[in-house]
């Protein structure tokens, strides 16, 4: 059957689609072994488990042609001094691409490659940022409101979080003195987190 086009409103401040068929929750339980304070971590979690980010998609079949596309919504917060993040992922098509249009907030997309690059790009209003093929993509909440990003990516791409669960990514962004800094993770190649 022929797909009609469709459109959807984005309003601010929440920036939640008026139409949306997944709607996805994430706690402090999903970043189990990812942050680099684990004492801080496991406060923070005996405290409650917390939400840390959320993503509204709208549902599209998996499929070469089609492109996927939500909203990703990072809450403020940090644990220990590392901010708030998504779990990040490589896509399991390694050669799909993604963008993210930032709509609202402050943040950063940490970025790297199989082959050993890293990058980090800031994330503002209006910010648009393309990642290629091949690279892995976290995205970290660094200011005190919401960081909402809209994204879209190819149907067939797929996620591969494990990679990440495992090796973490080269880079962290932590507070030093009030600002958000990169920093290198001492602990890549050896994180500990849990597949989930
Ligand atoms: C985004 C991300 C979203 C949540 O839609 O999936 O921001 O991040 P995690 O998937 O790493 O938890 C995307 O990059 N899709 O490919
Ligand atoms: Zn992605």
């Amino acid at each position: 059957m022929l797909d009609l086009p469709y459109t959807f409103e984005l309003n601010p401040p929440g920036f939640v689609p008026s139409h949306y068929d997944n709607h996805i929750r994430r706690t402090l339980t999903s970043m189990r072994g990812q942050y680099l304070d684990a004492a801080a971590y496991e406060a923070m979690l005996a405290a409650g488990d917390e939400l840390l980010y959320e993503v509204y998609e709208l549902a599209r079949p998996h499929e070469s042609g089609e492109l996927l596309h939500g909203i990703s919504i990072v809450h403020p917060g940090k644990v220990g001094d590392e901010y708030y993040m998504t779990k990040g992922h490589f896509h399991t098509v390694l050669e799909t691409a993604e963008v993210y249009v930032c709509l609202s907030g402050q943040g950063a997309m940490v970025m790297e490659t199989p082959e050993g690059d890293w990058a980090v790009e800031w994330l503002a209003p209006g910010r648009v940022l393309y990642v290629p093929p091949r690279w892995a993509h976290r995205s970290v909440n660094t200011g005190p409101d919401d960081l909402i990003t809209l994204f879209a990516y190819p149907g067939h791409a797929g996620h591969d979080y494990g990679t990440i669960e495992q090796q973490g990514f080269r880079k962290l962004i932590v507070e030093r003195d009030g600002a958000a800094v990169v920093v290198d993770n001492p602990r890549w190649g050896k994180m500990e987190g849990e597949k989930g």
